[in-house]
């Protein structure tokens, strides 16, 4: 792929994901890049993205949109989690190989593996064991655009190819209380508290929890390079490569922020999966690496956050 002469859709680009896509090709000189707002383009609509896709037949698509949220957003909200991701991903997979695509990526997520995986997590462990109950319906939906990316692939030789990034963060993510992941949430919680001289914060769940986490611009990084280097029904596995405890995550993010009050799990909240890091020798044996850490990382998020915190508390 010619990052510079190509027609690149991006689908989703107001998400964390699809922003962080964007600026990545645009860093790479891309000149002909496609973006809709959902205003513009429904994607959960088959009519206007078969309309849309005829009208401007792109030639490599990254298949960024979904309707994405932490562990209370996936809990609220399963028909939502299952319906819209199904009908967006299946719409937009048919679409672009219907209008003669030349590649499409799909992102999925770390999620679709068993809940109780071996750790680190290979791409082989897909389908060996049940999922997490706290994000089973958008898990779902993810293996079924995995498997959708594989079937077009076998049966219509359609060079659709599939990443599961980790737990995201960076500039552009949900700072909302209720339906964020964790990173930012204790983010804006912590930087709240400071301001108001709270004594805590709260935390939910045990605290036990570890994850991965890896920053956005890594993960649109490594989509480019997938996009341009690697052609396999094999889904590829997507992180940093080392996890923390949620406790420990909340501490790094207080010392960002300078909150040096009390940091109070709240049990009653859940846990979901106890630990979910994924093994990426597939990516990395292919040459690629990420480059931000998560000190780093919470820091520039941190400064990003503080010039848009405003805008962003709803
Ligand atoms: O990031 P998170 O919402 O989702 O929660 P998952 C991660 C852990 O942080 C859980 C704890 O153990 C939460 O209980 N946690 C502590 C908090 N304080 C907070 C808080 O204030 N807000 C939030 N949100 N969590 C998601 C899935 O799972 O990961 C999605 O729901 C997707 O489907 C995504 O796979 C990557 O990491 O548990």
């Amino acid at each position: 792929m010619n990052v510079q002469d190509a027609s690149i859709y991006v689908a989703g680009h107001g998400g964390l994901v699809g922003a962080a896509l964007v600026r990545r090709l645009q860093a790479g000189g891309a000149t002909r890049l496609i973006v809709r707002t959902r205003a513009e383009l429904d994607l959960r609509r088959q009519d206007q993205v078969e309309r849309f896709f005829a009208a401007e037949r792109p030639d490599y698509v990254f298949l960024a949109a979904a309707h994405v949220g932490g562990i209370e957003a996936n809990r609220s909200a399963p028909a939502q989690f299952l319906r819209d991701n199904l009908q967006i991903q299946t719409n937009v997979i048919d679409a672009a190989h219907r209008n003669a695509v030349r590649k499409l990526l799909f992102l999925g997520s770390s999620c679709i593996y068993p809940r109780d995986a071996q750790q680190p997590m290979r791409e082989e462990y897909l389908l060996g064991g049940a999922l997490e109950s706290t994000n089973e319906w958008y898990a779902i939906a993810k293996i079924a655009g995995l498997k959708m990316c594989q079937a077009y692939r076998r049966e219509f030789g359609f060079d659709a190819i599939s990443a599961m990034p980790t737990n995201l963060y960076g500039p552009g993510d949900n700072f909302s209380l209720r339906t964020s992941h964790v990173l930012p949430a204790l983010m804006r919680k912590c930087d709240e508290a400071r301001q108001a001289r709270a004594p805590a914060v709260e935390v939910w769940g045990s605290g036990t929890p570890r994850r991965e986490f890896l920053h956005v611009d890594d993960l649109a990084d490594a989509c480019l390079y997938l996009m341009q280097h690697y052609e396999s029904e094999q889904p590829v596995n997507v992180g940093w490569g080392r996890d923390v405890s949620i406790a420990e995550l909340a501490r790094m993010i207080a010392a960002v922020v300078g909150f040096r009050g009390e940091l109070r799990f709240d049990p009653s909240r859940p846990d979901g999966t106890p630990r979910k890091l994924l093994d990426v020798s597939r990516l990395t044996t292919l040459g690629w690496q990420p480059r931000i850490g998560l000190a780093e990382g919470l820091a520039s998020t941190y400064a990003w956050y503080g010039q848009h915190r405003d805008a962003l508390r709803t």
